[in-house]
């Protein structure tokens, strides 16, 4: 088998990265590990950049999206029994939506099948040959049988424990890691959203986030133990302790229920570089990973798949090969900035376990910087929504 980009990984960067190349004739190939109900059945990101959107406009494919996310022009940040708000819209003159990423992978899943497009599900043992030179190819086994798929490019978006990034040899590869000493325990419910915006809180307990997917279902996170399994925390003991952590005010109209969905996610910031090694090109968590804190994940993969498409589309269209060679530079240039501000908005927020009586003034003082000063808001907003491409 043939194809020009030889896609590894069907989340939203892979498929993504798929559909806009479809638009522009240049044909692709998804291999998946896993079956799209798996892939579907992961409850992960909830908040768009505009970028994200533009992307999905480009990729004919935002109908849905435009039809029901939300659209949240501000959020609130709380302490304790304080909060104020950070105005997107006021800063920036831009919202951000909340449409789940499960939203997301099921159009663009329908949107490859309605093309046509080529995915292969249940593949396992796949291996990246010849990425350094003109000629990639990739192996791997399906259904008990063994494949070869030759591609002009090899694009690497199976995420954070994928074979890609493996692949490029620790002589060329430079990575750069902080685990966080705790984790978050989330939560889905179809219960009203406490709020109709989203809460950021800190607390003595440590951090809580009130989001949602719409309005009869929320998304409710708490700051957790690495040690804990999700098992351990009853609906009741996570309500309570939820309660514990955002204002008062809050807390009295709290809507609970039973939850439909409990998984628990460690904290981590991590990038690699270079993310291109010959023909192979890396994108999304496959490359990097930020806390979740300030939902820089998924929008990050986003600008990835951005900066792969405008260079395969200059290759294929022009001929030219600036884009691909200044790929992994232009990709980093942004993924940085989004490490930096979730590990920003991660530190403010959380409480960490050898944190001084020191470090607690310094974050309060940080806090209330941010709740009076409209430079430090500006900031906020501004990589909150996102950082242009
Ligand atoms: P994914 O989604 O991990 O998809 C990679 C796909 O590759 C497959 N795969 C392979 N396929 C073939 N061969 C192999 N050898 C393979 N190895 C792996 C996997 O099965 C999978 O289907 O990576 P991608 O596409 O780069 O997308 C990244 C996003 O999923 C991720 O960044 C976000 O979910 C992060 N994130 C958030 N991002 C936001 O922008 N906003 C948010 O609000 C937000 N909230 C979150 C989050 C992540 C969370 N968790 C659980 C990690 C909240 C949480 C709790
Ligand atoms: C979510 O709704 O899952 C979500 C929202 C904002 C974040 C992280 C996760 O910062």
């Amino acid at each position: 088998m043939r194809t020009q980009v030889l896609v590894i990984g069907g989340g939203p960067s892979g498929l993504l990265l798929s559909q806009l190349l479809a638009t522009q004739g240049i044909d692709s190939i998804v291999l998946e590990r896993r079956t799209k109900d798996y892939v579907l059945g992961r409850i992960r990101a909830g908040v768009l950049e505009q970028g994200f959107v533009d992307l999905m406009d480009q990729a004919g494919v935002s109908a849905r999206l435009h039809a029901e996310a939300i659209e949240h022009s501000g959020t609130l940040i709380a302490v304790e029994d304080d909060y104020f708000r950070v105005d997107f819209q006021h800063h920036t003159g831009t919202p951000v939506l909340v449409y789940g990423q499960t939203e997301v992978t099921r159009d663009l899943y329908d949107a490859r099948e309605a093309a046509g497009g080529a995915m292969i599900f249940n593949t396992e043992n796949v291996t990246i040959h010849d990425a350094e030179t003109d000629t990639p190819y990739v192996t791997f086994t399906t259904d008990g049988q063994d494949q070869r798929i030759d591609a002009d490019f090899v694009a690497g978006c199976d995420g954070f424990h994928g074979v890609s990034r493996q692949t490029i040899p620790l002589s060329v590869r430079r990575e750069y890691e902080k685990i966080y000493p705790f984790g978050w325990l989330g939560i889905l419910s179809e219960t009203p959203p406490v709020h109709h915006e989203l809460i950021y809180a800190s607390s003595h307990r440590g951090f809580a986030l009130c989001s949602m997917r719409n309005e009869a279902l929320s998304r409710y996170y708490i700051q957790c133990s690495l040690s804990d399994h999700p098992e351990d925390w009853t609906d009741a003991a996570f309500w309570a302790e939820l309660k514990r952590r955002i204002p008062k005010e809050f807390s009295d109209r709290l809507v609970t229920g039973p939850s439909i969905e409990k998984s628990i996610a460690p904290l981590r910031s991590f990038v690699t570089e270079p993310m291109q090694w010959g023909r192979l090109f890396l994108c999304g968590d496959a490359a990097h990973i930020v806390p979740p804190t300030g939902a820089k994940g998924l929008n990050t993969a986003a600008s990835d798949v951005h900066y792969l498409f405008q260079g395969l589309k200059g290759y294929y269209q022009d001929g030219s090969e600036a884009g691909i060679d200044t790929y992994s530079q232009n990709a980093l240039a942004r993924v940085w900035k989004a490490e930096r501000f979730s590990w920003w908005f991660s530190t403010l927020l959380h409480r960490f376990p050898d944190q001084s009586e020191f470090d607690l003034k310094m974050q309060r003082a940080e806090i209330d910087f941010l709740r009076t000063n409209e430079a430090a808001q500006n900031a906020m907003a501004e990589n909150y929504v996102g950082l242009p491409y």
